[in-house]
């Protein structure tokens, strides 16, 4: 999954403001570069940032996703917004991403009723505070339970799990520790009975457990941490370096899935 922010103040430095072609571009390339699935943001949520509306998120995204009416794979959109979620899949958006698992007012109604899939990740707090005092007993409990109940609540709204891919939300109301042990068990979450999603790419506890300061100098650490995850049952990573991750992931499932002939290169 690559990732396309139509954002003003993206952490990694790749935000595309309000550049619509710039951002279309981005897409395109990503595709060639060999993503499976382009995912559009237009609110930042890394630490720190402020909330953005859905009038200001759905005037950012639909000119970009009426852009990619042609593209070959699918369009995810990354919102916690019910009126962004049914704007966009009007549009022709295919996935819905949402960081705070459909728990927005109106959204499990309206994602349910899109018929898309969902992707429900796990955040304690809000993207504004939540890395001043993250606390938990057991993280990867606490994250397991709780995207077992927002699986329940999809399904009571009608959305069934064969539609939800689950994500236990790395960096969101997280130390570098509980990252460190959330994908430490990667596997564990594969119980719950649903596709999952990583996002590793560039974020803080790559930068403090290696020291690397500058997040886009993260490419080296996103790959380690992504192919973990992958080799531990992840299904999808949303990265920012596609074309690198693809050729990480070429070669681990060569090694590790299958030999990697001319009938069969990814
Ligand atoms: C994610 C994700 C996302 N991450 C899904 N959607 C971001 N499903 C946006 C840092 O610690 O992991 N899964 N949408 C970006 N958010 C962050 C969070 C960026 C933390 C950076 C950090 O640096």
């Amino acid at each position: 999954m690559g990732i396309v922010n139509v954002t003003d103040d993206s952490f990694s430095g790749d935000g595309l403001k309000g550049d619509v072609p710039a951002a279309i571009a981005r897409a395109r390339q990503m595709v060639e570069q060999g993503a499976d699935i382009i995912d559009l943001g237009a609110e930042s949520t890394r630490p720190g940032a402020a909330p953005v509306s859905p009038e200001q998120e759905i005037a950012r995204l639909l000119p970009v996703i009426e852009g990619l009416k042609d593209l070959k794979i699918p369009l995810s959109v990354d919102t916690r917004h019910a009126a962004t979620m049914r704007a966009a899949a009007k549009a022709g958006a295919a996935l819905i991403n949402d960081i705070s698992a459909l728990e927005g007012e109106g959204s499990l109604a309206a994602a349910a009723e899109t018929g898309l899939p969902v992707v429900l990740m796990h955040m304690q707090g809000e993207p504004g505070s939540m890395q001043q005092a993250p606390h938990y007993v057991d993280v990867v409990a606490e994250v397991f339970d709780y995207l077992k109940h927002r699986i329940a609540a999809c399904e009571a709204a009608g959305i069934p799990r064969g539609r939800i891919i689950l994500d236990p939300g790395i960096g969101f109301g997280k130390t570098p520790a509980h990252n460190l042990s959330l994908l430490r068990a990667t596997a564990t979450f594969r119980h719950l009975g649903c596709a999952l999603l990583v996002g590793v790419s560039r974020k803080s506890f790559i930068g403090a457990v290696s020291g690397e300061g500058d997040a886009a100098r993260r490419l080296p650490g996103s790959l380690a941490a992504g192919l973990w995850a992958v080799a531990q049952g992840a299904d999808i990573l949303r990265v920012h370096d596609v074309a690198e991750t693809v050729q990480a992931l070429k070669i681990w499932r060569g090694i590790a899935v299958a030999p990697v002939t001319a009938r069969n290169v990814w």
